[in-house]
């Protein structure tokens, strides 16, 4: 530990601000010894300064090594304070439990109202006219994507489609306010952050065709996308599986002393998974530049978010777990941009998770899968499909300010329909991935249970030729 301690610049930076801001984080043993004399070191931590009146000075290092209590009392309270790992605990005769759940509500940071006019005293960095009209045409772009796709689909022509319908705002502000350094760990529903970052509509089109240009080599379902190029990691089906590997690959930034976060996308029903609690843990422990990004929509297929959980919503969790977090309009283009970028400010110049709760609605059916209108009103879909839609809010503010047009959007909706059109054609005469390709990538020597596989599959193919796809090289 001591080798890449001395290594990492970013890291020493890290907890050079530590040191002196508040107690040193002991998890990274660096050798300070329990109990400084420097007057920096002896800072009071967690408001240590003044408890009922009496002065105490706490010093807290956590767990530096098992079993060693490494905490400094200067006791003049008598016992109505109790130091204890973490701070200052007050002692107080009554008894009482924590509410379930506080009597208000956390509140909700917006920018636009349903007007798409700014709200007097809201807070926002600039957006420029370039910054806007890419989000708002990449939301365009999201929106016809997600209408061919889902149609060729019902043609058959694609096995599966999964749409961001509602979820726009979210996917292209968000990634507006990023840079091309910082990592993205998507779930499914954020092919606008791709789209953002360049991903053509070609890559996306061959990616859904499964043919031999995907990335992937026709080994996912559609809607798998991923880019070494843009740095997006590939989409994987098991949810919240993505959430530690941010945690991970930040640690990791952390350590290079890069000037770049890591961001995770999930749902509402990922953070009922155990992987999204173990995340949290070690990125407030361990100190590390992540954004975590739920998008709160309301669903998980059939399952209401009532039947999910009864905190008050995901961002609650973040906090619970001594993470920085905020409560945002996902469907407020403006407020998902100020929001990760202020949260990546905070991420990589202070080394530390922040957690953004996106309150948003699934306004399409889960995937092609699905038919939503089993579980919930088409009333309640109609109401956010237009009085809540993300993209005409946004398009009032950009209109608003003289940077578009009908004919603008006439021009775009029409060529993006063209060039997606013609990338399907192209992507659906591709020849499809050969055979072989099936059993390669994960290992380094193919073991035999998987040589067995494929001598067993090319058996079987010879005897069953009718069977296999005529369009797959064998
Ligand atoms: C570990 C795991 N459990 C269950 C599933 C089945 N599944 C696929 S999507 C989904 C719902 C996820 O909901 P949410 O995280 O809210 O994302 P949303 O679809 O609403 O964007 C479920 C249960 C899965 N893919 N992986
Ligand atoms: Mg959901």
């Amino acid at each position: 530990m001591a080798a890449w301690f001395t290594r990492s610049s970013g890291l020493a930076r890290c907890l050079f601000r530590r040191t002196t801001k508040m107690a040193s984080p002991a998890i990274f043993g660096c050798g300070l010894g329990p109990l400084s004399s420097d007057p920096a070191m002896a800072a009071p931590v967690n408001g240590a300064s003044s408890a009922g009146g009496c002065l105490r000075s706490v010093r807290h290092l956590g767990s530096a090594k098992s079993g060693e209590r490494v905490s400094q009392v200067d006791d003049r309270c008598g016992d109505q304070v109790l130091d204890f790992p973490g701070g200052k605990v007050m002692f107080v005769p009554e008894m009482k439990f924590l509410p379930a759940s506080p009597s208000e509500r956390i509140n909700c940071y917006r920018v636009l109202d349903y007007n798409g006019q700014t709200i007097s005293g809201s807070s926002f960095p600039e957006v420029g006219k370039e910054v806007a009209v890419k989000i708002y045409s990449d939301m365009i772009t999201l929106q016809v994507m997600d209408t061919i796709f889902y149609e060729a689909q019902r043609q058959g022509r694609i096995s599966f489609y999964l749409t961001s319908n509602g979820e726009e705002a979210i996917n292209v502000a968000s990634a507006a306010a990023l840079t091309m350094d910082d990592i993205v760990f998507p779930q499914y529903r954020e092919p606008g952050v791709l789209l953002w970052r360049g991903f053509t509509l070609q890559e996306f089109a061959n990616q859904c065709f499964g043919n031999k240009l995907d990335y992937g080599k026709g080994r996912q379902m559609p809607i798998h996308y991923g880019s070494n190029r843009l740095n997006y990691y590939t989409v994987s089906s098991p949810i919240a599986t993505q959430i530690p590997h941010a945690v991970g690959a930040a640690y990791s930034l952390k350590m290079d002393g890069k000037k770049a976060c890591t961001i995770t996308y999930f749902g509402d029903g990922g953070t009922s998974e155990g992987d999204f609690h173990a995340a949290l843990n070690f990125a407030a422990v361990l100190e590390v530049p992540v954004i975590f990004f739920c998008r709160n929509n309301g669903w998980a297929i059939s399952t209401p978010t009532t039947e999910q959980f009864r905190s008050d919503g995901a961002v609650v969790r973040g906090q619970a777990y001594g993470i920085d977090s905020i409560r945002i309009d996902g469907n407020d283009a403006l407020a998902v941009y100020s929001a990760v970028h202020a949260a990546r400010e905070m991420a990589i110049q202070e080394c530390k998770p922040i957690f953004i709760e996106a309150l948003t609605y699934r306004a399409g059916h889960h995937s092609t899968s699905d038919d939503s209108t089993k579980y919930r009103s088409t009333d309640e879909i109609e109401h956010w499909r237009t009085a809540r839609d993300p993209v005409s809010r946004f398009r009032k503010w950009v209109e608003r300010n003289g940077w578009w047009s009908d004919a603008a959007e006439e021009e775009h909706r029409g060529n993006t329909r063209k060039e997606l059109l013609q990338a399907i054609q192209v992507a659906e005469r591709a020849e499809k991935p050969p055979l072989s390709e099936l059993f390669t990538d994960v290992y380094d020597q193919v073991p035999s249970n998987l040589y067995e596989q494929e001598k067993l599959l090319r058996e079987t193919i010879k005897k069953h030729p009718a069977e296999y796809p005529s369009d797959v090289p064998v």
